[in-house]
């Protein structure tokens, strides 16, 4: 039997699921994910990462909450992706961001770039599943119907769509709660303006012997997952295979980030250091007086 969802996707690129899961686990993953915004990842802690104004990044969601492990395996969103993307599909990223609210349009109409298109001469499938941890009345996820597998992914310019008709353009407003299924190379965007904060997960999955593009992977953007002992009990070798175990076809040895921000991450750790000594000086002298006052 042909999956409804998986139609969806073959038909218009797109499948919205407005509710997937309970209550109750919606919460706890919205608490979770909350958990990881309260602070810079630095040191010894985690927490988001940032790279650009308008978006606070949360890498590894599938270490947050057994909630994201799960839904990456609901057995909906396995049904739709076995029959699109075909068996031996990978889950390949799962991250998510809060957006901050903007009238600027910097996360405009794209299909995701992804596979190195100097030795892929087709377009591979790739399906992003995207799960809204707030209600989204603005800056929704924006995609054109029926846009999927037409083009090599690229940015596109306004222009380019100026002439959509509108009933090609969804634009998935929806509560927390509401699941999109999207095929990456379909022309999507992030919606204008964004007038209220706005989280969201996006689990990235495709086939994982495709050649990826050298920029992703001098970032190593599809490192193999990270995950968290504590959520993987119970999963069927399938399960075991989309979330990568064993699977070292993109691992690098030793791999080291270009290091950005050099001068200022110099700065901020000298003066990080200067602070952990002066602390250090004082408690000795705080313990010295204490003795002292202690004498008499
Ligand atoms: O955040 C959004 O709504 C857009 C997401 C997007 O463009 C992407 O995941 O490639």
């Amino acid at each position: 039997m042909t999956s409804s969802l998986a139609s969806e996707l073959e038909t218009h690129g797109i499948a919205v699921i407005p509710e997937l899961l309970s209550i109750d686990r919606l919460e706890a993953m919205q608490a979770a994910f909350a958990g990881r915004l309260q602070h810079q990842r630095w040191n010894d802690f985690d927490g988001y990462e940032k790279t650009e104004p308008f978006r606070h990044m949360v890498q590894d969601a599938l270490t947050l909450h057994q909630g994201f492990v799960d839904l990456a395996l609901h057995p909906l969103v396995k049904e739709a992706l076995r029959e699109y993307l075909g068996a031996g599909f990978v889950l390949c990223e799962a991250k998510g961001w809060l957006s901050l609210p903007t009238r600027r349009d910097f996360h405009g109409w794209h299909g995701d770039a992804w596979y190195d298109q100097s030795r892929v001469s087709t377009i591979p499938r790739e399906v992003k599943v995207a799960l809204y941890l707030t209600d989204v009345r603005s800056g929704a996820f924006n995609f054109i119907k029926g846009s999927h597998a037409r083009q090599v992914p690229r940015t596109v310019r306004a222009e380019e769509v100026a002439n959509v008709a509108a009933d090609r353009i969804v634009e998935v407003a929806g509560k927390a709660g509401t699941v999109i299924l999207f095929d990456t190379s379909g022309i999507h965007r992030q919606g204008v303006p964004m007038l209220e904060p706005r989280r969201a997960v996006f689990l990235n999955y495709h086939q994982p012997d495709v050649y990826l593009q050298a920029e992703d992977v001098a970032y190593y953007r599809y490192h193999p997952l990270l995950l968290n002992a504590a959520f993987l009990g119970g999963l069927t070798e399938e399960d075991q295979g989309i979330l990568g175990f064993g699977n070292k076809v993109h691992y690098q040895e030793h791999f080291q980030r270009a290091p950005a921000h050099r001068g200022f991450r110099r700065l901020s750790s000298r003066l990080f250091d200067t602070k952990l000594v002066l602390a250090n000086h004082a408690r000795r002298i705080a313990a010295r007086l204490r003795k002292i006052v202690g004498k008499r």
